[in-house]
């Protein structure tokens, strides 16, 4: 008995290591989202108005309402005037704007979107417009286009995939979660039955 508790009392924090280990991978990952590409990239020269602008980033994005409440997009040229409607879809670690650009010259896209840990990211990047001879070009205008205010947004964006798709993502994780906390239950079980048996055989052998 005396020189078996030793060996046995290692094995609690290692069951507690075990226990995190089976439990943390589960856990909302708690960093922000950073850009893994985007339409126009940084620098990049466009000899086209691309059908989107889009940013992408490496994790989920948190659209809570489905309508892509507290993400911006703007793209401004070099006197400061606005391109595209400001209306911003989310979809997965992405979003998007419909394109639009005026004359040849130099753009910046500016944007600001609501990180996977309900942190907010934003950033700019800049990009060169190098259109062919005789392409059309849009008026920007003055102040920052809003999506013709909230019924607009009603009207493009598609509530009710949004509002499926954050639940599914919500139901995933805390099905991840009770997962995780069954596992670890099963392996603290598994070590309490061994310790209690090893005491229970210790105890019996030195009764006899
Ligand atoms: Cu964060």
């Amino acid at each position: 008995m005396m020189r078996r508790r030793p060996l046995l009392a290692p094995a609690l924090p290692v069951a507690l290591a075990a226990a995190l280990l089976t439990v943390l991978p589960a856990l909302p990952a708690a960093a922000h989202n950073y850009v893994v590409s985007s339409t126009p990239a940084e620098g990049e020269t466009l000899t086209a108005v691309p059908e989107f602008f889009v940013v992408t980033t490496n994790d989920a994005l948190l659209d809570l309402t489905g309508e892509g409440a507290g993400f911006v997009m703007q793209v401004t040229d070099e006197s400061g005037l606005y391109y595209g409607d400001g209306c911003v879809s989310v979809q997965g670690a992405s979003m998007a704007m419909a394109g639009a650009l005026g004359v040849a010259g130099d753009y910046t896209l500016t944007f600001q979107a609501i990180s996977g840990d309900g942190h907010t990211i934003s950033d700019e990047l800049s990009f060169r417009y190098d259109p062919a001879e005789g392409s059309v070009a849009s008026t920007g205008v003055a102040s920052a286009p809003d999506c013709g205010g909230a019924e607009a947004v009603d009207a493009t964006s598609d509530p009710q995939a949004g509002t499926a798709s954050t639940t599914a993502d919500e139901t995933g994780t805390v099905l991840g979660i009770v997962a995780g906390i069954i596992a670890s239950l099963a392996v603290l079980g598994a070590i309490v039955l061994v310790v209690a048996r090893r005491r229970g055989r210790g105890a019996g052998a030195s009764t006899q």
